[in-house]
């Protein structure tokens, strides 16, 4: 074994000039390095992401006592340990933090040795990131996920007054490039219906369109405008996804959408109705992360015909995920690393996941790096979908052009 000799680690800024951790693991020889996404809408159950806290750098969103953790604490434990093993290595860090959500150190210290070391361990055996990742999860076969491209934004990822947080075109070719093809055709014709309706085209933390637009609906007849008019068949060729991020529009008199607050019940009429009237084949967080009852209504009137994600509401956690499971919440896991802070624990939530029959969507958080590890793990692990962001802003398209070059070595 050729065992870790040291651990660097750096505040970096990511896609929103917010501070992340970067991480440098080296075995005397290599150097590997990985950068920890964020998230805005995030989960009340995700692990911890430490931040300093002193609103005198960064609005307090500072990570320097993160990367302290990683250059003492959390080197001490994986110096002198291999890199191959991948297991070890995450379960002696979650042990020497020792809490259930990774309130000693954060999240974001832990995983970003822990998606370090898995790039480590790669570039020592002289694979390619998604091969190891392959060997790592035992997958049987890879493959290149099909993509949800969001060119909506609305909710906390952008000020367009729209409830619903993602609107996703999902291309269904059998070929990955052809679906990044009709993302970026349909993105560019989007932008040319907006313009001529005199609508803003800048850009929401995801690279999606933030056009005011009052109602959900209309946001769809755009989405499906943009879809013929790029020479696409809507529902044959291209379907929608939408992550409503229901936590986000979610207060104590009901659900605050279109101008309306309205119950839970009624929210699952409102998507009821939109799955009959536009070719939507994915809903994520269609109610609030605690909202069981909301979910379970709309698992037992839609799950038989599209696939219902738990985001906000599994936030990748096996335990959650059980739950989701015992009591019929949904039929599909969002997948996002640094909800649960190591790769290991990722891949048991995913493995769970799979035993049940939920399909998993491999994420991007709002937040984003140049890091385009998320590629790797969505082919590694032979997820079949990712859901990073539009076809602009080059910390989603690096995700894409990750996933051009994976294409060219399987
Ligand atoms: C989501 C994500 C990513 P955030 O809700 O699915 O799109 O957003 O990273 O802000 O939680
Ligand atoms: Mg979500």
């Amino acid at each position: 074994m050729t065992a870790i000799t040291s651990v660097h680690a750096r505040e970096i800024l990511d896609s929103r000039g917010n501070p992340t951790v970067e991480v440098e693991v080296s075995d005397g020889e290599n150097i590997a390095r990985a950068c920890v996404p964020s998230g805005a809408s995030t989960g009340v159950h995700e692990a911890l992401e430490l931040r300093d806290g002193d609103e005198s750098r960064y609005g307090g969103k500072g990570v320097l006592k993160a990367i302290a953790h990683v250059e003492n604490e959390l080197a001490a434990v994986v110096i002198g340990m291999d890199p191959q093993d991948q297991a070890a290595l995450d379960a002696a860090m979650l042990k020497a933090d020792g809490t259930e959500n990774k309130t000693n150190f954060g999240a974001n210290a832990i995983l970003g040795i822990s998606l370090a070391a898995a790039r480590l361990a790669a570039i020592q055996k002289g694979v390619p990131l998604w091969q190891h990742i392959q060997t790592l999860f035992q997958s049987e076969a890879v493959s290149l996920p099909r993509p949800m491209m969001n060119i909506i934004n609305g909710g906390s990822h952008a000020d367009s007054g729209l409830a619903i947080q993602e609107f996703m075109v999902m291309p269904k070719f059998p070929v990955f490039e052809d679906n990044l093809r009709a993302g970026a055709e349909i993105f560019h014709t989007l932008k040319k219906i907006l313009t001529a309706k005199g609508e803003s085209t800048a850009v929401g933390d995801e690279g999606g369109f933030a056009p005011r637009l009052p109602e959900v609906r209309e946001a769809l007849h755009v989405i499906m405008e943009a879809i013929s008019k790029a020479g696409y068949v809507a529902g044959e060729e291209v379907e929608i996804a939408m992550d409503p991020a229901a936590s986000e529009f979610y207060t104590e008199s009901g659900y605050e959408i279109d101008g309306n607050v309205i119950s839970s019940e009624a929210l699952v009429d409102l998507y009821e109705g939109l799955v009959k009237d536009f070719p939507i084949c994915s809903i994520e967080d269609s109610h609030a992360e605690d909202d069981f009852a909301g979910f379970k209504m709309m698992q037992e009137r839609l799950g038989d015909k599209i696939q219902l994600v738990g985001d906000d509401l599994l936030v990748t956690n096996k335990k959650r995920l059980q739950q989701g499971i015992d009591q019929n919440l949904c039929n599909s896991i969002l997948i996002k690393v640094n909800q649960i802070g190591t790769l290991s624990e990722t891949f048991e939530t995913m493995h769970l996941a799979k035993e049940n029959g939920f399909t998993c969507v491999i994420s991007h958080r709002s937040g984003e790096t140049e890091d385009p590890f998320i590629a790797d793990l969505a082919v590694g692990t032979n997820a079949g979908q990712i859901k990073t962001g539009s076809l602009c802003r080059s910390e989603r398209m690096a995700k894409y052009n990750q996933l051009l070059r994976i294409s060219e070595q399987l």
